[in-house]
Formats: structure tokens, sequence, C-alpha cells
């Protein structure tokens, strides 16, 4: 039976490819780090099929230890402090966990077993201020944030480390992908359950930032199949993830609202200048033809579908 590692199990991502991995017969090990008050929330259906291992992205001893114990055949590195606006506010924090944590589990593996697959979450933000429409594995990058930085710093750890100790390391620079598991404080999870609370008249407004900014959305439990695609080819090498499509946080918004009957969306939507940025990513839209040739990979949900999927499911989570 392989044997898979995840960082950031109790995350969006980890908790889909955790499900994902034991579809495909995997033992599954997840890293979390201790918290006061447990958050398995959303990986609370997996408990007795997975491992959780305690170790944390700043603790290099305890990522050797975790490797050395577990013997992996592939490692998922999807831990990091992933919210760019935060990332504004804690740069340095950012940097020790969603740069240098990849480094330092890199390393580690080289030390303990450099044959072990390594798969980075990399970013679409490492696109940030765009140098071309649409972006493509050879796009250069323009990060705009202290998140998008470290991701840079990150993905390219990750490319030197195959180049100069020949390991199997994969970058996979996903565009923005959701689902009802999303955190609440990301932009599409907000609206999801912001229209969710004004249907069943627990609030009457919804606040956002910059709503002209657009994004290429996809579904999380999609993504993370390209993930595991990356790790079985011949040649570690580097992807985007994308569905090719792009919309703004209005028309987003719009359609959010249309899943529950109302049309007269913006009655309900407030600006504030708390969440804007200090520097914005205007537009993504990524092309994944890379993907789709060598992985046969491709999105199954389009955007409409998982705009009702969050809708949904915050409505029935709050009727609960
Ligand atoms: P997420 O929900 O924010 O999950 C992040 C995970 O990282 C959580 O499990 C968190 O644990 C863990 N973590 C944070 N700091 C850690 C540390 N010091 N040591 C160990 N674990 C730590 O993120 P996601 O949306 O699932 O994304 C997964 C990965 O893909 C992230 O690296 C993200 O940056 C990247 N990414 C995401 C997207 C997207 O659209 N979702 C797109 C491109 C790339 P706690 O629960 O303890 O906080
Ligand atoms: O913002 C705008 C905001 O925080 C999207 C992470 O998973 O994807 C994610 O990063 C856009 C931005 O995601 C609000 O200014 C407007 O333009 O949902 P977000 P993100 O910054 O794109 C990438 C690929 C990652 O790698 C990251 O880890 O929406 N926006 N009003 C708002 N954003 C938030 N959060 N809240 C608002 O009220």
């Amino acid at each position: 039976m392989p044997k898979a590692l995840i960082t950031g199990i109790t995350g969006q991502d980890g908790s889909y490819l955790a499900e994902f991995l034991l579809g495909k017969g995997y033992e599954v090990f997840g890293l979390a780090r201790r918290c006061s008050t447990p958050n398995y929330g959303r990986i609370s259906h997996l408990l007795d099929k997975i491992e959780i291992v305690d170790g944390d992205l700043l603790d290099t001893g305890s990522l050797i230890r975790i490797l050395s114990e577990v013997k992996p055949d592939e490692v998922y590195n999807l831990a990091a402090q992933s919210f760019v606006a935060v990332s504004f506010h804690e740069p340095v924090l950012t940097g020790e966990i969603t740069g240098l944590g990849a480094l330092r589990l890199l390393e580690s593996i080289r030390i303990v077993n450099p044959k072990i697959k390594f798969y980075q979450a990399s970013s679409s933000e490492m696109f940030g201020k765009v140098r071309e429409t649409p972006q493509t594995e050879m796009t250069p990058f323009h990060p705009r944030s202290p998140y998008g930085v470290a991701k840079v710093y990150a993905h390219y750890s990750t490319m030197n480390y195959r180049e100069s100790y020949g390991m199997f390391a994969c970058g996979g620079i996903l565009f923005n992908h959701e689902s009802p598991r999303r955190g609440l404080e990301f932009v599409t999870r907000k609206i999801s359950d912001g229209v969710a609370r004004i249907h069943l008249s627990l609030k009457d407004k919804l606040v956002l930032g910059n709503m002209d900014a657009q994004r290429d959305w996809g579904f999380a439990g999609d993504y993370v199949k390209a993930m595991w695609m990356m790790l079985q080819q011949e040649k570690p090498q580097d992807y985007v993830v994308a569905t090719g499509e792009t919309h703004s946080i209005k028309e987003f918004a719009k359609e959010a609202f249309k899943t529950v009957g109302i049309d007269d969306w913006e009655k309900y939507v407030l600006q504030d200048e708390r969440y804007m940025r200090p520097a914005e990513v205007d537009l993504l839209i990524g092309d994944c033809t890379k993907a789709k040739k060598e992985l046969g990979w491709k999105p199954e949900v389009d955007f409409k579908n998982l705009v009702k999927m969050m809708v949904e499911s915050d409505i029935q989570l709050l009727k609960k």
C-alpha cells in the first residue's frame, strides 16, 4: 500500500486530497500543528481512516522525525499561511511558513530519503501583476503580496531541488479553487455564506472590498486530482491547473444572489476600504493546456455549478 504524507491536512485542499488518496488505496498521514482547540472540522469524517502526526513547518526537527517514522512514498506540501490579506499584516510569519517552510521540508526529504516524491502547492498569485494573458508555465512571475513572494520562493526552491539533487519535485501552479469547505475569510465563501444568511433573514448586508478583481475559479475537489496526477508522471515538472475562464467578484456575487432568487443584488452589498489590499492582483486567467495534454486532467465543475454548490451548502449548514 503506498503511503502519502499531507501537510495542511486540516485545510480545504488537505481534506479533499485525503479523501481522494484513500479512494486510490493509499495509507494517508496528515501533518497537523498543535492548536489549543482541535480544528479537525473538515476531516472529522476521515479521522478513523487517516493518521494525524504532530508537526509544524516552522520546526525542521519535527519534519525529519515524521519523514523517518512515516516513510512516505509521496509528500504533498499543502501547508501555508494562505490568506493573501493577512500576509500584508504578518509578512515575516508568512515568509517563514509559506516560503521557508517548503524549503525546510525539501531539505528534510533530501536528508531522510531523496527518493520521496514531492508536490508543492504553488499558486497563480505568483503571476500577480500579470505579464501576459492567459498565464502559462512560461509566464514570468510578478508577485503582489508577501504571500505571492513567499510562494515564488517555495516554487523556485522546488525547482532547485529537482535540478540540483534530481529529486522528483513538482510545482502545481493552481489558480483559485473553492468549495463548501473554503475558509470563511476568502471572498467566494464570504459571499456564499452572506447570501445564505440574507436568504434566511439572518443578516441584511454583505460587506466586500474590491469587486472588480477577476479570478479563474475552479472546484477544489477537481484540483486535488491534478496534484496526484503530477506525481504519477515519468518526469517531475510544473503544471498550471485552471479552468481558462475568468469572472469578477461582482459576477460571483450576482450569480450567488440569483441562486436564491434575488436579482437586485446590489441593494444588499456594501463596499468597505477595510477589505482592500495595498496592492491588488487585478486579473488572473490560466491556460492549462499542458496539464490537459500530459496529465489528462480537466475541470469537471463549471462556474455556475460551483457557485450553486457553495450557496446551497451554506443554506443547509445554517439551517442545521
Ligand atoms: P487552507 O485551507 O488555508 O489550509 C492551509 C493549511 O496549512 C491548514 O491545514 C493549516 O493548518 C496549515 N498550516 C498553516 N501553518 C502551518 C504550519 N506552520 N505548519 C503546519 N501546517 C500549517 O489552504 P487551502 O486552500 O487548502 O490551500 C492549500 C495550499 O494550496 C496552500 O499552500 C495554499 O497556499 C495553496 N494554494 C491554494 C489555492 C486555493 O485557491 N485554495 C490556490 C493555489 C495555491 P491550521 O488548520 O492549523 O491553520
Ligand atoms: O480574494 C477580492 C480580493 O481572498 C480574491 C488564496 O487561496 O487564491 C486565494 O487568494 C479577490 C481579491 O483570494 C473581498 O481583493 C473583494 O482580489 O478570495 P481571496 P485570493 O487573494 O485570490 C490564490 C490562488 C491563493 O493561492 C491563495 O492562497 O477578491 N475581494 N472583497 C475580497 N477578498 C476577500 N478575502 N474578502 C473580501 O471581502
